[in-house]
């Protein structure tokens, strides 16, 4: 299932039909191990934190005292409500106007907790939240865009655990990229393309980093960032109201679990973008969709040594040269317990 695995060779997303260039001859060694001093965990409430209950936010509105999640509307909203008058046709300078609303979801009131140390009942809640959101903002927008961006690498603003949720009118570029390859796929082999990578992915087992009775995470075949993932449902689940109990409960297992190995692999809060994708919410036929989240992490080699998506990944297309099967390995061969719940901390 590996081809050439010590040649380059290029690799096809059949997701978005990006290419990767994949070079693991220039991995003469295995990576010696090195790791940073991990960082001290952080106070539980800090008063200076716009996010921590009872706090004050940048806009002057004051935070209740929470338990569980918190959700509030983006004080400074990239989109808004009301769609603006612009429209123009010419081919040279062409925009059109967008409406939409932003949200921020605090995932707990205490600062210094990471997505892993959560406990499942709290991540579970997370998941409670995030159903609830699509589901309202999904009557109302065509898009509902989950995401958070985890450390200042990724250009996180505060440690508080926190994401966000954008919701517009539009389908945005990636999902539009996402659903047409889904459907062409659909088309030509009558399956859904997630449905199979998920089958194929829990048979063949090389590329999986977590897998629960209802859900495999694995770095894809196709993976751009040396340890990115991609968190599938082994069900034919669109989108995420439509969750059952059970598997919001196996979802919250499957997080924790992969997020622990994120943190454990360097000993550190591992920084990422992640977000989930699903059908639009649009009247239009959608068995073509599944439900997934891309977790996209900077991180290469330490706590501090990132990739760079830049030169050749910009000018060409993306490179790497840890095999995702290598980085699926790695992931793998760390402890499922937290390093900070190990250490007693
Ligand atoms: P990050 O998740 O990338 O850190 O962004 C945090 C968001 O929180 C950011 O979009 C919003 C910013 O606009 N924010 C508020 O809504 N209120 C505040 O008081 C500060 C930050
Ligand atoms: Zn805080």
């Amino acid at each position: 299932m590996t081809p050439h695995p010590e040649r380059p060779h290029r690799r096809r997303n059949p997701l978005t039909g990006r290419t990767v260039l994949v070079s693991p001859h220039r991995l003469s060694r295995p990576w010696d191990g090195q790791q940073d001093d991990p960082d001290p965990p952080g106070p539980s409430y800090d008063p200076d934190c716009y996010l921590c209950p009872g706090n004050e936010r940048a806009n002057g509105a004051v935070n209740p005292a929470y338990n569980g999640t918190y959700i509030f509307d983006n004080d400074f909203s990239a989109l808004l409500e009301e769609p603006g008058e612009i429209e123009t046709t010419d081919p040279l300078f062409a925009a059109e106007p967008v409406e939409g609303t932003c949200r921020v979801i605090c995932y707990s009131p205490d600062h210094s907790k990471t997505f892993a140390e959560l406990s499942r009942a709290a991540i579970r809640g997370i998941i409670d939240s995030w159903c609830a959101e699509s589901a309202a903002l999904g009557a109302r927008y065509r898009w509902v865009q989950i995401f958070e961006n985890k450390g200042a690498m990724m250009g996180c603003s505060n440690p508080h655990p926190h994401g966000q949720i954008w919701a517009s009118g539009h389908i945005p570029d990636e999902p539009a990229i996402e659903d047409t390859h889904q459907r062409a796929y659909l088309a030509d082999h009558g399956r859904a393309l997630l449905a199979d990578v998920a089958a194929r992915e829990s048979e063949i087992g090389e590329r999986i980093v977590v897998e629960t009775e209802g859900w495999i995470a694995i770095v894809p075949y196709w993976a751009s960032w040396p340890f990115e993932t991609l968190l599938l449902p082994k069900t034919d689940i669109r989108r995420m109201p439509d969750l059952a109990d059970d598997a919001r409960d196996d979802l919250a297992r499957a997080m924790k679990e992969l997020t622990t190995r994120y943190d454990n692999l360097f000993r550190c809060s591992f920084p990422y973008s992640m977000g989930w994708h699903g059908a639009p919410f649009t009247a239009a036929e959608d068995s073509h969709w599944r439900l997934h989240a891309h977790f996209y992490p900077p991180l290469l080699r330490s706590a501090s040594v990132r990739k760079f998506m830049v030169g050749y990944e910009m000018m060409a297309e993306a490179q790497r040269d840890l095999t995702p099967e290598r980085a699926a390995q790695m992931l793998r061969d760390v402890d499922g317990v937290h390093y900070r719940e190990a250490d007693g901390g």
